[in-house]
């Protein structure tokens, strides 16, 4: 049997849904989600398999004007993963138009020649016409690609969407094995679902300014996973809010993040969450590049 596969770009503004479509596509939470924009940093790979088919589907950090070595970083990565996907899928939130922040990053995806496809995505947001509206301003960017209205939340239209980009994947065997879903590790994942906790309790600059480094995984006696992490955040502030009143914050965070590494992991474990300052820290090379953020 020939397959084919192959991969995906995904590219968007921030906070358009990509994080949330990769995950539908893979059938699997593989990526974080929040509401605050850039709440994706790194190149994160989610595998979506089939009878005879591939996509592995590279979701990126939304784009914008870099400010620092952080978005510098995350804006050298878009151009880079477009160069080395086969297929571009831009994504738009439906319910914003179409605006020179999606028309930046559809000339970045013409420039890099390779096959494309776009989404209009969160249409359970839109009635008819706002739809038909949101479609003709997304083919008036140009990008010589079918357009999807989809919604990643219920799942509306992606199937289809799938199968197109199925149809611009090369014949070639499968790049990762069939059960795989990402290819980021178990230590990474479990810091991003530990981030994801802050973004959905802090507001205003801390989202930002927040990393999560998880330091030590180990079997202890009584059978728990201990996992141990750090949020690094940029100031004693920062650091205040993070504790909450008489620890509040943290625990928190801490309780309903040990949820979703459970559910990951498939057994109990015991969260050790400590919280501390490291001053521009997204100033920080060495961090960036230990953090695995390239
Ligand atoms: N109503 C609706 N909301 C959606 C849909 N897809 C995503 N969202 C919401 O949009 C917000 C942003 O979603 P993400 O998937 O984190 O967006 P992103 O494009 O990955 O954002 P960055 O990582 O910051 O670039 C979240 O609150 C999602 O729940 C959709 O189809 N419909
Ligand atoms: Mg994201």
């Amino acid at each position: 049997m020939s397959t084919r596969s192959g991969f995906v770009a995904l590219a968007g503004r921030p906070n358009v849904g990509k994080s949330t479509l990769l995950n539908r596509l893979v059938g699997e939470k593989v990526a974080i989600v929040s509401d605050r924009p850039q709440t994706t940093r790194r190149a994160i790979r989610g595998v979506a398999t089939g009878p005879d088919w591939q996509l592995v589907v590279v979701d990126l950090p939304g784009v914008q004007r870099p400010r620092d070595a952080l978005t510098a970083r995350m804006q050298g990565r878009m151009e880079r993963e477009l160069a080395d996907s086969d297929t571009a899928l831009l994504v738009l939130a439906g319910d914003q138009g179409v605006g020179p922040g999606d028309r930046f990053i559809a000339r970045a995806i013409a420039r890099a020649g390779l096959a494309v496809a776009v989404a209009v995505n969160k249409a359970d947001l839109l009635d008819r016409r706002r739809t038909v509206e949101t479609l003709t301003a997304a083919a008036d960017l140009g990008l010589d690609g079918e357009i999807f209205p989809v919604s990643a939340r219920t799942g509306a239209g992606v199937e289809a969407l799938a199968a197109s980009l199925v149809e611009t994947m090369p014949e070639g065997p499968f790049l990762y094995p069939v059960e795989d879903r990402t290819d980021m590790s178990e230590r990474t994942r479990i810091a991003e679902l530990v981030r994801e906790q802050v973004l959905a309790r802090t507001r205003e600059e801390v989202p930002h300014a927040v990393e999560v480094e998880v330091n030590d995984i180990e079997e202890r006696e009584d059978g728990l996973l201990e996992v141990r992490a750090v949020v690094w955040t940029e100031t004693a502030s920062q650091k205040g809010i993070l504790i909450g009143t008489g620890g509040s914050m943290v625990r928190a965070v801490g309780t309903a993040a040990r949820k979703q590494i459970e559910a990951l992991l498939g057994r109990r474990v015991h969260l050790d969450l400590g919280v501390r300052v490291r001053r521009r820290w997204r100033r920080d090379e060495g961090l960036l590049d230990r953090l695995g953020i390239e």
